[in-house]
């Protein structure tokens, strides 16, 4: 099958012939990471236009907070803290809008407002996400999560074979997907670094990513901040960013194709330097 090396949508194209940074802005007011500084639009606003300036392609706006133990919102909610920055982004910068969202009724109203790509940690399992999708012909990330809840997946993290079970998932939802009209070169996959892993796992599934590359899709990775690194080093999520360009560049080595990061500029530049030193190697992987 021929590698997907793009993403379309409405006349708009993502190459990804080379890997591409996507910038994440929590729109929530507890983010893990961030600590809510963006839940107020038009701060989340200038976040977005500085990312973009620093060298991102795809801007994740994300309204629900996937925190074990955080409260669940309410499709309102979400779509009320969500909604503003989606239009704010779309009427005044050059950039791929992904919403980080199960919902279909917030699908919906961020497809309507502008955004080009749907990226749903649940990969589209919540009744009516798959047809909001297929009816919008959108590009969608679908990510490998153990369970179906944020809140519990910690719970339990045995696995049969940990890399076989997670091709196995994303193998069962692309065919639910192309089912139910969703075309292939629509489709971006995740192996969901975190969720629903301990520490081991997650630099195993870092070790062999390159498995993930027989799907011959794009290939998302969500390593910043994340406890893997902040387990591995002590320490806590304001400290991680060595280690988050570390495990990056890595996931690059080995086939990412769209890298989802807090710090752009940091990661842009480790990214130039790594590609532009790659362009000299005589072990350059194929794509
Ligand atoms: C992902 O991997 N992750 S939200 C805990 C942290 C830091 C960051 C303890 N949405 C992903 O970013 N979407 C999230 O420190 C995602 N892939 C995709 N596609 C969790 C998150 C985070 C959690």
């Amino acid at each position: 099958m021929k590698p997907v090396s793009k993403l379309e949508y409405k006349g708009r194209v993502l190459d990804l012939t080379q890997p591409v940074i996507m910038g994440i802005l929590n729109v929530t007011p507890d983010s893990f990471s961030d600590g809510g500084k963006f839940a107020d639009p038009a701060r989340a606003l200038e976040h977005a236009k500085e990312m973009v300036l620093a060298g991102a392609s795809i801007i994740d706006v994300g309204g629900e907070s996937t925190r074990p133990g955080s409260p669940r919102v309410s499709e309102e909610e979400e779509l009320a803290r969500v909604l503003p920055v989606v239009e704010g982004i779309a009427g005044t910068m050059d950039v791929w809008i992904s919403v980080d969202t199960s919902s279909p009724r917030v699908m919906q109203a961020v497809l309507d407002a502008g955004a080009s790509m749907i990226n749903d940690i649940r990969a589209l399992r919540r009744p009516g996400a798959m047809e909001v999708v297929a009816s919008y012909g959108c590009p969608v990330c679908i990510q490998h999560m153990k369970g179906d809840d944020p809140a519990t997946m910690q719970q339990n993290t045995v696995y049969e074979d940990l890399l076989g079970d997670i091709s196995e998932f994303l193998y069962e939802r692309i065919h639910v997907c192309l089912n139910s009209g969703i075309r292939r070169e629509k489709i971006v996959i995740d192996p969901g670094f975190g969720f629903g892993k301990n520490l081991e796992q997650n630099y195993r599934l870092l070790g062999q990513l390159e498995r993930l590359r027989s799907f011959a899709l794009p290939l998302l990775v969500g390593l910043s901040r994340k406890s893997m690194i902040g387990d591995l080093l002590k320490a806590d999520p304001q400290n991680r960013l060595a280690g988050t360009i570390a495990a990056n560049l890595f996931a690059v080595e080995h086939g990412a194709d769209i890298l989802r990061v807090h710090d752009v500029k940091e990661m842009a530049d480790a990214l130039a330097v790594h590609l532009y030193a790659s362009k000299f190697s005589k072990q350059k992987i194929k794509k």
